[in-house]
C-alpha cells in the first residue's frame, strides 16, 4: 500500500479541499442527470398522451364516416324505395320504359340494371311478381349474351325454349314468376317494369 506523506499542514488542507470539490461536482452531475431523466419521462408521457389524442380522434372520425355512409344508404333506401338483399341495393321501377330508358335511370341513379350472379338473387327477384328488365342483351353480337358490366353469361336462369327472339329480342327480361327458370329474351323497346342494382360497400 503506498503511503504518501506530506511536508505540512497546508499542503494537506489543499487536498481535502480538492476532493471536496470533486465530490460536489460528482453530486452536481448526478442531481443533473436526474433531472433530465426526468424531463425525458415527461416528454414520453407527453407524446404517449398525444398518440392517444390522435388515435381516440381518428376512431371518432372513422366511426362518423362510417355513419353518415350508412345515414345516406339509409336515406336513400327511404326515399327512393331501395331494398336491401345480400350486398346490394335494389331499386323496382313503378312505371315502365324501354330496355335502353330503363337503364338510363338506373345510370343516373349510380346503379345499373341488375346483373343476377346467383339463384339466391334470382329467387329474390322473384318474389316482385313482375316482368322486369334486367341487365342482360345479346345486341352487339347476336347469341352472345352479356351483362352490363361486360361479363359474359355464365349462370343463366332462362325459360323453356328461351331465348328464341333471335335478332328481334336481344334484352334480357324477368317473366313468370312462379318458375325459377324464367328469362326471356325480349324487344328491347317494348315498355317493361326495371330494377337496377347498386353494390352496398359502406
Ligand atoms: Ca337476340
Ligand atoms: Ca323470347
Amino acid at each position: 500500500m503506498e503511503t504518501i506523506i506530506y511536508e505540512n499542514e497546508s499542503a494537506m488542507s489543499m487536498v481535502f479541499e480538492n476532493l471536496h470539490d470533486a465530490t460536489v461536482r460528482v453530486v452536481v452531475s448526478k442531481s443533473r442527470s436526474g433531472e433530465d431523466r426526468v424531463k425525458l419521462y415527461g416528454l414520453v408521457a407527453v407524446s404517449f398522451g398525444l398518440l392517444c389524442i390522435l388515435q381516440v380522434t381518428l376512431n371518432i372520425f372513422l366511426h362518423l364516416a362510417l355513419c353518415c355512409t350508412i345515414l345516406q344508404y339509409t336515406l336513400q333506401a327511404c326515399i327512393y324505395r331501395w331494398l336491401y338483399f345480400s350486398g346490394s341495393l335494389y331499386y323496382i321501377s313503378s312505371n315502365e320504359k324501354t330496355w335502353q330508358e330503363s337503364r338510363k335511370d338506373c345510370l343516373q341513379k349510380d346503379a345499373d340494371l341488375i346483373i343476377i350472379n346467383n339463384k339466391e338473387e334470382q329467387n329474390f327477384m322473384r318474389e316482385f311478381k313482375k316482368y322486369l328488365w334486367i341487365g342482360l342483351t345479346d345486341i352487339e353480337t347476336e347469341g352472345k349474351w352479356k351483362w352490363v358490366d361486360g361479363t359474359p353469361l355464365t349462370r343463366s336462369f332462362w325459360g323453356s325454349k328461351e331465348p328464341n327472339g333471335k335478332t328481334l329480342e336481344n334484352c334480357g327480361q324477368i317473366k313468370h314468376p312462379d318458375s325459377e327458370n324464367n328469362w326471356n329474351d325480349e324487344r328491347c323497346s317494348n315498355p317493361h317494369y326495371w330494377i337496377c342494382e347498386e353494390k352496398f360497400s359502406p
